[in-house]
């Protein structure tokens, strides 16, 4: 029986990072099929979110959360490491990317081409131009971010990168923030060089279902 039990599906970006973080620190785990507000994940997140996991008889919600569990209880490398520094560093990217960013890149410019609200279900032309000024600064965010080590945060891979690995394998992807990335000085060659790793390359989504909508 795999050691962790994660419920979520891969096409959500916070589930995947999830299974990255396990695939990083070589712990065992299953990934079991539950959507956002199935009953598996509503059991687990009392605001019905994925992912949740399940270790021997403890349950837990919140990807970070999540992370700080796997840090503490096995070993292999740190996703959040205990330099005070580089510690908070990482957890001050991972805020930024799951709060402001998540809201424009994700919920905005990402969810407008995939769960477009429009009444043809083509992409929400008027909601990606809205939001694209805010896209292109964020991703110039990012690309200073990564210029000095390769890294959001020290000098290793930390959970931060695998946060911010999850939303630009979609990036990557879309018409305007897929060649604004390529033309970056430094965050282009950190995508491909992590895209490399097999944390990346073994949790590679299927297109989202409408049901698995975040
Ligand atoms: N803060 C949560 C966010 C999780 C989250 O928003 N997951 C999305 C799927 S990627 C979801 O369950 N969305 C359902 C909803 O927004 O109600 C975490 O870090 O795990």
């Amino acid at each position: 029986m795999a050691s962790v039990e994660i419920f979520g599906v891969l096409p959500s970006t916070y589930t995947r990072t999830v299974v990255m973080a396990c695939e990083e620190k070589g712990v065992d785990y299953k990934l079991t099929p539950a959507p956002p507000h199935s009953p598996r994940a509503a059991a687990i997140s009392p605001v019905g979110r994925i992912p949740g996991i399940r270790h021997g008889d403890f349950e837990l919600c919140e990807s970070n959360a999540i992370a700080l569990y796997l840090d503490r209880v096995f070993p292999g490398p740190k996703l959040i490491p205990d330099d005070a520094r580089i510690g908070a560093l990482t957890e001050q990217w991972i805020s930024m990317v799951n709060t402001p960013m998540d809201q424009a890149l994700v919920r905005t410019y990402l969810f407008s081409y995939i769960f477009p609200k429009t009444a043809d279900g083509k992409p929400d032309r008027a909601a990606i131009d809205g939001v694209l000024p805010t896209v292109m600064q964020q991703l110039e965010v990012l690309d200073k971010a990564v210029a000095k080590t390769g890294y959001l945060a020290g000098d290793s891979y930390t959970f931060a990168d695998i946060n911010l690995m999850s939303i630009l394998g979609y990036l990557t992807k879309l018409p305007e923030s897929g060649p604004a990335i390529a033309k970056t000085k430094h965050l282009s060659a950190y995508y491909e060089r992590n895209a490399a790793r097999p944390s990346f390359k073994n949790t590679v989504p299927p297109p989202p279902s409408e049901e698995e909508r975040g």
